[in-house]
Parts: C-alpha cells; sequence; structure tokens
C-alpha cells in the first residue's frame, strides 16, 4: 500500500485558471498578486500570454462557481482557483452570496473531478478584508498553494495512460479467456463418450 500527497515541485506541465470576481477589486486584485507571486516563486510562468496561467473575470463572487465548472469541464486544467470578496454590511445579499458561492465551487469540483480552490474572503469589514489580502498576509498565497498541492495530488490518484491501457487489455484477456475456455468445452455428450 502506499501514502499519497502532492508535492510542490515539477509544476512545469501544471494548468491553472484564476476566476476572479470584479465587486470589491481593491481586494480580489491582491488576491491576485499574492496567488501570482506563490505560483511564481514554484516555477509557474504567471504571464496571461504563457500556457501556464488563465485568468478569467467575473461581475462578482456569485458568478465564480458557474464560470469554475465550465472551466474544469474543459479539461484543460489542473486546479482552478476561485477568487472573491464577499464583505458583510455593504449590501443585504451577504449571506445570499456567500452561501451559494460556497456551494456552487464544492459542486463545481465534486462534478468535475477538477480541484476548484475555495479563495472567497468572507469579512465582516473592508478592512478585516485587505488585511487578510497583503496588508497583514495575503490568503491568495495560500489559495495557490493549496491548488500546487491538489494539482500534483490529483495526477498521482488520476489513473495513468498506461494502468487504463492495463485495465483495458486484462478486461478484453479476461473476455477472450472466457470464451476460448467455453468454445473448448466439451459438449456434454462428447464428454460422457
Ligand atoms: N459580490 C461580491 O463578490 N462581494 C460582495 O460583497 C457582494 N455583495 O455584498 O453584494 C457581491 N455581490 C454581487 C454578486 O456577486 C453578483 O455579482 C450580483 O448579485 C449579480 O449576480
Amino acid at each position: 500500500m502506499a501514502i499519497f500527497e502532492g508535492t510542490f515541485a515539477q509544476t512545469e506541465p501544471l494548468r491553472f485558471a484564476l476566476v476572479i470576481g470584479r465587486f470589491n477589486d481593491l481586494v480580489t486584485n491582491k488576491l491576485v498578486e499574492g496567488c501570482q507571486d506563490c505560483l511564481k516563486r514554484h516555477g509557474i510562468d504567471t504571464n496571461p500570454h504563457g500556457s501556464q496561467v488563465d485568468y478569467v473575470w467575473v461581475p462578482g463572487s456569485f458568478e465564480v462557481p458557474l464560470v469554475a465548472r465550465q472551466l474544469a469541464m474543459s479539461g484543460k486544467y489542473d486546479a482552478i482557483i476561485c477568487l472573491g470578496a464577499v464583505i458583510k454590511g455593504q449590501t443585504p445579499h451577504f449571506d445570499y452570496v456567500s452561501a451559494e458561492v460556497a456551494k456552487g465551487i464544492a459542486a463545481a469540483a465534486f462534478q468535475t473531478g477538477v480541484p476548484v480552490i475555495f479563495g472567497v474572503l468572507t469579512a465582516d469589514t473592508m478592512q478585516q478584508a485587505l488585511e487578510r489580502a497583503g496588508i497583514k498576509s495575503n490568503h491568495g498565497w495560500d489559495y495557490a498553494m493549496n491548488a500546487l498541492e491538489m494539482a500534483s495530488l490529483m495526477r498521482q490518484l488520476r489513473p495513468s495512460v498506461q494502468q487504463q491501457q492495463y485495465s483495458s487489455n486484462s478486461a478484453a484477456l479476461a473476455g477472450s479467456l472466457k470464451s476460448a475456455t467455453l468454445n473448448n468445452l466439451p459438449a456434454e455428450s462428447e464428454e460422457k463418450a
């Protein structure tokens, strides 16, 4: 048996998408910077014109899960990082937005099998949100670390082409053995003769 864990090395083949809410972009732009800093320091080319990271901006956090799911279904990415900032008191629908975005992001991951990182800050005030987006620490960095770890782990858990070929070959082999055996079985009358 074995222990599986994501690593933070061999990042060259990894592909990521960031889905970012424009609402409260004072905060979400900072989260993007934190993410990019972490990804870059782990050898990822974060240039939007490069081959490793795509950036998709949406109006607000509520729209993030739909787009994350669409990107995950494309099969192009090892992980999707969702970034948003939902701040209490700004509008009465804080609770609706925060609940839906959390559920939607979890559903996107479950439905597609692609890691979808929950990088949506929920805070009581703008000050609190900014503290978590760079003033004290930048949670964008942590979300990128989670994405790197999950991307690496899922690559290890995904059946390799070789394994898939092996299982389909062994299924085919089992099928042909069964029919060969059945065909070669002597008919009941022959057996008795
Ligand atoms: N979107 C956010 O990302 N953060 C918020 O704090 C927020 N508030 O408070 O309303 C917010 N609302 C917009 C929402 O995400 C949708 O874009 C909008 O409702 C249109 O569907």
